[in-house]
Order: C-alpha cells, then sequence, then structure tokens
C-alpha cells in the first residue's frame, strides 16, 4: 500500500498499526500531513488545513513556534537524556517552578511523567499511597465518571466513563464506582457556556456512592473540569464547587484531569482557576509542551508531598517514576512553550476570543440534524441526532467533507468538537465554522 510523499520512493504503510484509527480505510486512502506552522498543516499534496482542534487538544500556542523549536534544537546538543531517578538535571526543577507558579495557590509540587495516561495512573497512586501513610490505608476505592475520558491504561480506563474504551478490556481496576455524566439536553441543550441547571448531579456522590461503599473505603474523585474526548461536557453552574464540599466533607481527595483543560483553554492557566475550586492533584500533559515532545505530570498540594517525605526516614519516598520522568528534551519544550505561553499572553488569550467562539458554536442551531451546542473558553461542540441505524456517521461526514475542505475537526460519537490554538485570530474562527456550517448545510 502506497501513497505519495515528497521522496522519489513510495512510502509503505503497511507496518504502522496506527493508534485509534480504521488501519485498512486510512490505508486505502491515506490524509497524509507534511508539515505545519502556525494555524495550519500541510498536507503531502500541497493542501493547507487549519487545525481546529489544536492537533489532539494540545497544540496550544500553534504550530512549529521558533522559541519551542530552537529550544528543543538546542537541548538535544547539550544533554540528550539523564535519568531523575537519584541523579538530577536542572531542567526539570525549572520547569517544575515554573509550574507551581502558574498552578493554584498550595499546589507546589510537580511529579513529571509522558502522557496524560500517566498522569492518571500516577495521581491515583498518589492518592493511594497517601492514605496509607495517614493511617486510613482502607481508602482504596475511586469514583470516575460516566463519559470521563482519562487515557488508556488500566487504571485511566477502569475510572474512565466512555463504554468504547471499556467493554473489550474484561476485568479492570476493582473498586470503582461511577457518577453519572452532566449531559442533561432535556433541560441544558444549547446553553451558552455553563448549563443553568444540574448542581445537583454532585449530589449523588453523597446520596449514593458515599452510602454504598463507605467514605471511609474511597481514596479520591476523579473528574475532568470540563470533559473533553467523551464529548465536550460543560460542568453546570455549581457542580464542581458541590463536588469539592462533599469530598471536604468525607477526607476524600479531588483529582482534576486537566490535560486537556490546562495551560489556557478557558483562559486562565488551569480550569481549577476559571472555576474557583482547587482541588487536591491536577493531572496535566499536550499543552504543557504544546503537543511537541511528550510530558505530562501530576501537580499536587504541598501537604500530600510532605506527607510522602516526612514518612520515608531515609529511604526512597515514593516508589513510582518512569524511565522517561524528567526528560531533557521535554522539558526544554515546556520552557520554551512558558515562554511562548507568557511572551504572547496565551494563557489568558481565550477570555478575548471567548465570545467570538460561543457565538460561532451557536450559530449552528437551526441547522440540519442540529441538536445541541456547548461551549466554554475556546473549547466547544456540537451535536447532530444520530442518523437512523448508523450512530455516528454524521460526524465523521462533516469531519471528512471538512478535511476535504481544508479545515481538520475531530468527530466523537455524534459530536464535532472545535477547540482550535490559542493562537487563532478571529478569521481562523470564521474559516473554521464557515466551512463546519458550510457541509452541516449539506447533511442528509
Ligand atoms: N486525560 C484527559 C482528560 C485526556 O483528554 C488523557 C487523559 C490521556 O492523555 P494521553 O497523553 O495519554 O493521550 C487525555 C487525552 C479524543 C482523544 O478522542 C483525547 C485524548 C487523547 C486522544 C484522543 O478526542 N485525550
Ligand atoms: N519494561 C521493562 C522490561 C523495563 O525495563 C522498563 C523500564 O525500565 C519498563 C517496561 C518501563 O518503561 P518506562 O520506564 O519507559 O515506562
Amino acid at each position: 500500500m502506497n501513497a505519495p510523499q515528497q521522496s522519489s520512493q513510495p512510502l509503505d504503510l503497511e507496518h504502522y498499526w496506527m493508534p485509534y484509527t480504521n488501519n485498512r480505510e486510512f490505508k486505502r486512502s491515506p490524509r497524509m500531513i507534511a508539515s505545519a506552522e502556525g494555524m495550519y498543516y500541510t498536507t503531502v499534496e500541497g493542501k493547507k488545513v487549519l487545525d481546529g482542534l489544536a492537533t489532539l487538544w494540545c497544540v496550544n500556542a500553534g504550530h512549529c513556534r521558533p522559541k519551542i523549536v530552537e529550544a528543543i534544537r538546542k537541548q538535544a546538543g547539550i544533554l540528550d537524556f539523564s535519568s531523575s531517578f537519584s541523579l538530577g538535571h536542572p531542567l526539570p526543577f525549572e520547569v517544575a517552578r515554573r509550574i507551581a507558579g502558574l498552578a493554584p495557590e498550595g499546589m507546589e509540587q510537580v511529579f513529571f511523567v509522558n502522557s496524560g495516561s500517566e498522569a492518571v495512573d500516577t495521581a491515583l497512586k498518589i492518592a493511594l499511597v497517601y492514605h496509607r501513610l495517614k493511617g486510613e490505608g482502607t481508602r482504596t476505592r475511586f469514583i470516575g465518571r460516566e463519559r470521563g475520558y482519562h487515557g488508556v491504561n488500566l487504571a485511566g480506563i477502569s475510572v474512565g466513563g466512555v463504554p468504547a474504551n471499556r467493554k473489550a478490556y474484561g476485568v479492570m481496576l476493582p473498586g470503582v464506582d461511577h457518577l453519572r455524566h452532566t449531559h442533561d439536553p432535556a433541560r441544558s441543550a444549547y446553553s451558552r457556556g455553563q448549563p443553568a441547571e444540574g448542581a445537583e448531579f454532585a449530589d449523588e456522590l453523597e446520596a449514593r456512592i458515599i452510602p454504598l461503599h463507605d467514605a471511609s473505603n474511597i481514596a479520591a474523585v476523579i473528574v475532568e473540569p470540563v470533559s473533553g474526548a467523551g464529548g465536550v461536557l460543560v460542568p453546570p453552574q455549581g457542580y464542581l464547587q458541590r463536588l469539592r464540599q462533599i469530598c471536604d466533607k468525607h477526607g476524600i481527595l479531588l483529582i482534576f484531569d486537566e490535560v486537556i483543560t490546562g495551560f489556557g483553554r478557558l483562559g486562565k492557566p488551569f480550569a481549577s482557576q476559571y472555576f474557583g475550586v482547587t482541588p487536591d492533584l491536577i493531572t496535566f500533559a499536550k499543552g504543557i509542551t504544546s503537543g511537541t515532545v511528550p510530558l505530562g505530570g501530576v501537580i499536587v498540594k504541598r501537604g500530600i508531598y510532605d506527607t510522602f517525605t516526612q514518612a520515608s526516614g531515609n529511604g526512597i519516598d515514593f516508589f513510582h517514576g518512569y524511565t522517561y520522568s524528567g526528560h531533557p528534551l521535554a522539558c526544554a519544550a515546556a520552557l520554551g512553550t512558558l515562554d511562548t505561553y507568557a511572551e504572547e499572553g496565551l494563557l489568558t488569550r481565550a477570555q478575548t476570543l471567548a465570545a467570538d467562539f460561543e457565538n460561532g458554536v451557536h450559530s449552528f442551531k437551526g441547522l440540519p440534524h442540529v441538536v445541541d451546542c456547548r461551549n466554554l473558553g475556546l473549547i466547544g461542540a456540537i451535536e447532530f441526532a444520530a442518523r437512523a441505524g448508523a450512530p455516528g456517521a454524521r460526524a465523521k461526514e462533516v469531519f471528512e467533507k471538512c478535511w476535504d475542505r481544508g479545515v481538520f475537526v475531530r468527530p466523537i460519537g455524534d459530536n464535532i468538537a472545535f477547540c482550535p490554538p490559542l493562537i487563532a485570530e478571529k478569521k481562523h474562527l470564521d474559516e473554521m465554522f464557515g466551512v463546519t456550517a458550510e457541509v452541516v448545510r449539506e447533511l442528509k
């Protein structure tokens, strides 16, 4: 199977097993990207495509930004790799200091990993050990949420709530329960920003889950402040505050998975600050390097870190870490990214664009088959009624036709998600929404 490419050698597509892809379909008709700059990809055929999803919710600074490229280039020639297992090099210390400076007050220590999935596993393990060190070792259960996405590792799919990511894997982590999701189209379809109704969905934690499992057995609740991969679900007003209150009352840790919402998506460094709710742990990835080099991590409250270090005596304080935790190239990319964010004001830029973005998302109301429009900051989605007998077909068709017309947006079930790089300008939003609307108008 061959595809066009720039060199004279045709590209052999056979051997790469692509993730989350219909491999046979792709290899029959590949969508292949050669390069990218700013808001646009260039395909191998030379076509420009607007990146309407920051690639996979991560390229917040836009593509191939000079400071980031230069930081990676330079670091590769200075220190290619050095481990962080009882050795050190300066970069992860500096990145951690910078992140602590952006994080909610009191969240000061950063543990590095290489992806959002690893960040989730790490956060759950920190929660287990923390309770054990506090003499509450019975707290081993985790509470996730329907339609939550917490990566693909076994712990992440256990607390996650996307059925397709779970159904083929049989036994997962034991002792996991799920809150219901907050999607409530009957009351809240077409909400601009946070739905007014639905804070009481959080009460299920206290009314059903805690009585069933007993708080003394529950380690943590993990939620995305705004669910992304589950279809862009915006939390109802007051919902996250209520989760926080209930967790506090019962000694349960609250984990915000900010892999998508972190680094400016809602116009603050973290969604936690946007909502004014401080969790005990934050997982992050993606935007920390604007997608350039894999890096993720967990930010914890000071007291959690202190509990580990005080308990360890002369030994290792946390028996956990990845070979590449704190990798020099990833950390260099992070510093270049954080500099770019700071110089261009990108971590607050979503505030400036949010109104235009909201108007763009809600301009789909009334177009064929559209049943909902949702938005917050610079993340949003439109939802279609499922085509009879073919769920997801409408969104897939929209994705394919938009791509052909030079705009990349992501289908998620019957939703189309929008999540542009934070450097987007009004003209890019107009192009993204305009092309998508043209395609939606043709939908059968
Ligand atoms: N948590 C959240 C909230 C995420 O959005 C992860 C964890 C896992 O991160 P890694 O780096 O391990 O992929 C994510 C990642 C989609 C899609 O279908 C979403 C993600 C990744 C891939 C596809 O939209 N989010
Ligand atoms: N498998 C084997 C055999 C290993 O030696 C290691 C790390 O040393 C791993 C898996 C884990 O790899 P990583 O630390 O990159 O997650």
